[in-house]
């Protein structure tokens, strides 16, 4: 598949955690979507399991109605039941061997590194792309990791083949260097949180 150099990362604690869906949550999807974003990961680290089920069907409502990608985080069987287009794991998640037998050969298969050993052991696996990060500070995942800067993210791209997203503390001001470091985009959570189609669109125009 082609990967879009932006990449959604839709986390409802961003946005309300009450459980109230009808809310900005979808709002804003919607409005990601009809400003040209067209790669979404729902990422939900706090919702019910059942909540987060509901929240996945909803999104591949809207997802399937404009052709754009579907990736949910780490529930291998919710990407199932909704027919998402794939998941995004991290190192200590479900096995990357064990997602790809359930979901097949044409799933989109995610993986978070954190390291350039973690992301050249990536390319030993059935990994479709890889996220780097953080790559500058974010309070969006706590980690106790320092963000690794443009720089290094520069020397992983041009040791590492799959694509690579650039995740953590991504504001569009970054976004010019970070494609010229060799990235294939951006996974972005706060910064586009809440944001309008008009201010996605000054995204997408960068690209
Ligand atoms: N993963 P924001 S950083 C979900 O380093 C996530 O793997 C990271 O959100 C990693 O754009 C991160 O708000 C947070 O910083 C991304």
């Amino acid at each position: 598949m082609d990967f879009p150099a932006l990449y959604l990362i839709a986390d409802p604690c961003l946005y309300d955690c009450s459980g109230d869906d009808s809310g900005s949550f979808f709002q804003t999807i919607q409005a990601a979507i009809d400003g040209g974003v067209r790669l979404i990961q729902y990422r939900d680290k706090s919702g019910l399991r059942g909540q987060i089920y509901e929240r996945a069907e909803r999104l591949r409502l809207l997802t399937r109605q404009s052709n754009v990608k579907l990736i949910i985080n780490d529930e291998v069987d919710i990407a199932m039941a909704v027919e998402a287009d794939g998941v995004h794991l991290g190192q200590d998640d479900f096995p990357v061997s064990a997602a790809r037998a359930l979901l097949g050969d044409q799933a989109i298969i995610g993986l978070s590194t954190h390291s350039l050993e973690e992301a050249l052991e990536a390319e030993k696996k059935a990994v479709d792309y890889i996220g780097f990060g953080p790559i500058f500070a974010t309070e969006t995942k706590l980690s106790e990791r320092l963000p690794f800067g443009i720089e290094s993210l520069g020397v992983l791209c041009k040791k590492v083949v799959l694509p690579v997203y650039a995740i953590g503390g991504i504001q569009e001001s970054h976004v010019h260097s970070i494609l010229s470091n060799g990235a294939a985009g951006v996974a972005v959570a706060s910064a586009l949180a809440g944001a309008s189609k008009a201010q996605i669109r000054q995204w997408t125009v960068v690209f």
